[in-house]
């Protein structure tokens, strides 16, 4: 289906957040193909940058430096233009979001694809119940207000593109709210 695509806001800023595997670097990638916004992966300046403190051994994963990151970011979040991803957005500065994008997906989709990432035993169980007890949407409407938090469903890639198009219409509904 055809839609049009309203993204000359350089200003915009938005955060794709949900459980690993349930397609945000998929949408992200492709929103910052189609839009010109700059797709700032989380997870990736992280690691880049060491912002980790130790191992947790239980959970097979580093343990975040979240001060050390949020300075890191916050130089490029003054200038809008980003869409920035990562499994949660508790942590970051209310103020930094226009709009929050959270990515669900059907439990057995999402365990087949964590099981073709790799993921096994206590992290792929860890991994599989917190999309089932909407701990990430939760989250988001405990931290934002909550018209701006819009839930996508992202199971099959005719979502994911039908999920570009009702971006487009929540981003030209901020824009509109806020051109007044
Ligand atoms: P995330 O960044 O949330 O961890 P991802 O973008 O890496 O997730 O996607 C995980 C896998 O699922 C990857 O192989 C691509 C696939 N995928 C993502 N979104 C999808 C969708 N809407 N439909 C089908 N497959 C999708």
């Amino acid at each position: 289906a055809y839609c049009e695509f309203f993204f000359d806001l350089i200003t915009f800023l938005s955060v794709f957040i949900g459980t690993p595997g349930v397609g945000k670097s998929t949408l992200s990638k492709e929103l910052a193909e189609k839009s010109g916004l700059e797709w700032l992966e989380v997870g990736k300046l992280a690691t880049e940058n060491c912002c980790f403190e130790e191992y947790d051994s239980l959970y097979q994963c580093p343990v975040l430096d979240e001060d050390k990151l949020l300075d890191l970011m916050e130089d490029k979040m003054t200038g809008g233009g980003k869409i920035v991803d990562y499994h949660s957005c508790e942590f970051f500065p209310e103020r930094w979001f226009d709009i929050v994008f959270i990515l669900r997906t059907d439990n057995t989709t999402l365990y087949d694809r964590l099981v073709s990432r790799g993921y096994s035993g206590k992290k792929l169980e860890d991994n599989i119940q917190c999309e089932i007890f909407q701990t990430i949407l939760e989250e988001a409407q405990r931290s934002y207000k909550p018209e701006i938090v819009h839930e996508l469903q992202s199971n099959t890639p005719q979502e994911m593109f039908a999920n570009l198009c009702k971006i487009s219409e929540f981003v030209e509904g901020w824009r509109q709210s806020t051109s007044g």
